[in-house]
């Protein structure tokens, strides 16, 4: 240990008097030598996911909890926007992995039939292998009702949703009307609450992407109507940044993220890459554009009833798209690194 000079020690008392003002602040138990950030500057993500179609879902997942563990995030509930029974248990096999099995799980209980076919790739295979409490979907609460429960209990204009799926539960939570937990409809609420919506989905200039394609009404609604700024990272931000090898050698077979990459049938067969779509919706929700992305603003992304969209250059109506600055290498490391890092309650074991 470095000798205490009056310079350290002086910092070391600023530092103790931040800490316990940070604590005081958000109410949360002291903690003297401060080891992450004031909680108050955690990134509030709601995570909405169809996860089991891919293995990225999985693999942004990892990098909330990694987020999360380094003061960068406070994780307030994950969705799951479809009927499959196992995708809430999913969520809380990956939840419970990283330490944190108390996160409000919600699942997708109306009756949208999606335009396409749905996917448990892998759900089912975690909820089998890996410790976890919620059994089967039928056992989660509603998830459009968990997401006004959840925004109505935050600071008004804190909340940052993360959406890498279909916009389903998005677009009926804007239809909601007032009820026991908040006196504001849904699109009101989600004006008063929410600070930003990041979506994986669509494609810039244009695109015909899967997430919007198979719930084009509900992405449609969004996009016209949603009372926040929305940043897009579209089909061609993740697709050249290729993630996933590297669970094989450096995570253990205890890792769900890894097993989701074990069973996803698209995984490059030699390399043991998937590209990484919907870990980049996340890094941008927690971390903004850094030295990473730029933002392209001038305009609006326009959804037609199909699903296909296009962005239409003219006035902004408070919609951005990432375009990649760094190279597809550097965003590769950047996210693998976050992808096989050990859950912050397993490093901590002796
Ligand atoms: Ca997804």
């Amino acid at each position: 240990m470095l000798p205490l000079t009056p310079f350290s020690a002086t910092k070391l008392l600023i530092t103790i008097y931040v800490c316990f003002a940070g604590t005081l602040i958000t109410t949360r138990t002291p903690h003297l030598f401060c080891p992450m950030p004031p909680q108050s500057k955690a990134v509030k993500i709601i995570f909405d996911s169809d996860i089991g179609q891919d293995c990225d879902d999985a693999a942004a997942m990892a990098l909330m909890h990694q987020f999360a563990d380094r003061g960068e995030a406070e994780i307030l509930a994950t969705m799951f926007p479809m009927h499959d029974p196992m995708g809430a248990p999913a969520m809380d096999v990956i939840n419970t992995y990283y330490g944190r099995p108390g996160i409000p799980v919600g699942t997708y209980k109306g009756d949208y039939e999606y335009k396409g076919k749905l996917y448990d790739h892998y759900n089912t295979k975690l909820a089998q292998a890996f410790p976890h409490d919620l059994i089967k979907g039928a056992d989660a609460p509603d998830a459009v009702m968990l997401y006004r429960q959840i925004l109505a209990k935050q600071a008004d204009g804190t909340v940052v949703i993360v959406a890498v799926g279909p916009e389903r539960l998005l677009a009926d939570l804007l239809k909601t009307p007032p009820d026991t937990y908040s006196n504001l409809d849904g699109y009101a609420l989600v004006k008063k609450k929410v600070k930003l919506l990041t979506v994986m989905g669509a494609g810039f200039p244009s695109g015909d992407e899967w997430n919007i394609k198979i719930a084009p009404d509900a992405a449609r609604l969004v996009a016209e109507t949603w009372p926040t700024p929305i940043v897009y990272s579209g089909f061609e931000i993740g697709s050249v940044i290729r993630t996933g090898s590297r669970l094989l050698t450096e995570t253990s077979a205890n890792n769900p993220v890894r097993a989701a990459f074990e069973n996803h049938p698209f995984v490059d067969k030699l390399t043991k890459d998937r590209q990484s779509w919907d870990q980049t919706a996340m890094l941008y929700a927690v971390r903004g554009t850094q030295d990473y992305w730029s933002l392209e603003g001038n305009g609006f992304n326009r959804i037609d009833s199909t699903g296909k969209n296009k962005w239409i250059n003219g006035p902004s109506k408070n919609h951005r798209y990432l375009i990649l600055k760094k190279t597809a290498a550097d965003m590769q490391k950047l996210i693998e690194d976050l992808m096989v890092a050990p859950p912050a309650s397993v490093a901590k074991r002796p």
